[in-house]
């Protein structure tokens, strides 16, 4: 059985998503936020982070991405991303990449601004930038699904799941909503989806209505 660390409105969410729609069984272990990190979980996760996916062999893997795309291969009849190969697996393999390279540091920097300077009086500067990329790199997301339903190929994939739980974190979620229209379709779709219903219940990635 595979295990999922994780913890409410965290990066698990997508991984979660991805678990359930391959129908696999898993065991969800909550990772509390603690000041001292406890050094059996920092052997499988070195910077204290949730997602973390021990496979059913033993093996443990961190980052959101590699996560979800290794799920993909292991589940092919799930449909979590499009088939191997083809331009829609190209494009797959892109944005998820692209997501979290640029997108999900870009988060990190707003909502762990410490981290990212040696000047603890200036965090404004560094929460600032960080929003201005996280701006730059949905723009260019929401240009690349004008006339699409989907980030990648014809049908649903953990790339557009992955977005959607992106654009729950920006600070100005009514903003969002109205500078990038594309994105936002594709959220209102999934804000009615089952499944994405009831991973918002115990994540609370975005409000009900
Ligand atoms: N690159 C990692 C980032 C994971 C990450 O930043 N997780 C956050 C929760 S969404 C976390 O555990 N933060 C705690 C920390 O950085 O101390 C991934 O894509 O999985």
């Amino acid at each position: 059985m595979y295990k999922l660390y994780t913890r409410p409105g965290s990066g698990g969410f997508v991984v979660e998503a991805a678990l359930a729609m391959a129908g696999a069984s898993f065991e969800q272990i909550d990772v509390p936020k603690k000041d001292a990190p406890d050094p059996v979980f920092l052997a499988i996760s070195p910077l204290n982070q949730v997602p973390v996916l021990t496979l059913p062999n033993g093996h443990s893997l961190t980052e959101s991405a590699a996560i979800c795309i290794l799920l993909a291969e292991l589940h092919p009849q799930a449909g979590l991303a499009p088939e191997p190969g083809s331009c829609a697996r190209a494009d797959f393999l892109r944005w998820m990449a692209f997501m979290s390279s640029v997108l999900y540091p870009a988060i990190l920097r707003l909502y762990y601004a410490h981290r990212y300077t040696a000047d603890a009086g200036n965090l404004q500067a560094v929460k600032q930038a960080a929003i201005a990329e996280m701006d730059r790199g949905f723009a260019i997301i929401d240009k690349a699904l004008a006339g699409r339903d989907w980030l990648a190929g014809d049908t649903l994939s953990l790339a557009d799941i992955y977005l959607v739980m992106l654009v729950a974190w920006h600070p100005d979620i009514q903003r969002a909503r109205a500078e990038w229209p594309n994105v936002e379709r594709l959220w209102r779709g999934l804000r009615e989806n089952a499944l994405m219903r009831k991973l918002n219940a115990s994540h609370e990635m975005w409000p009900e209505n």
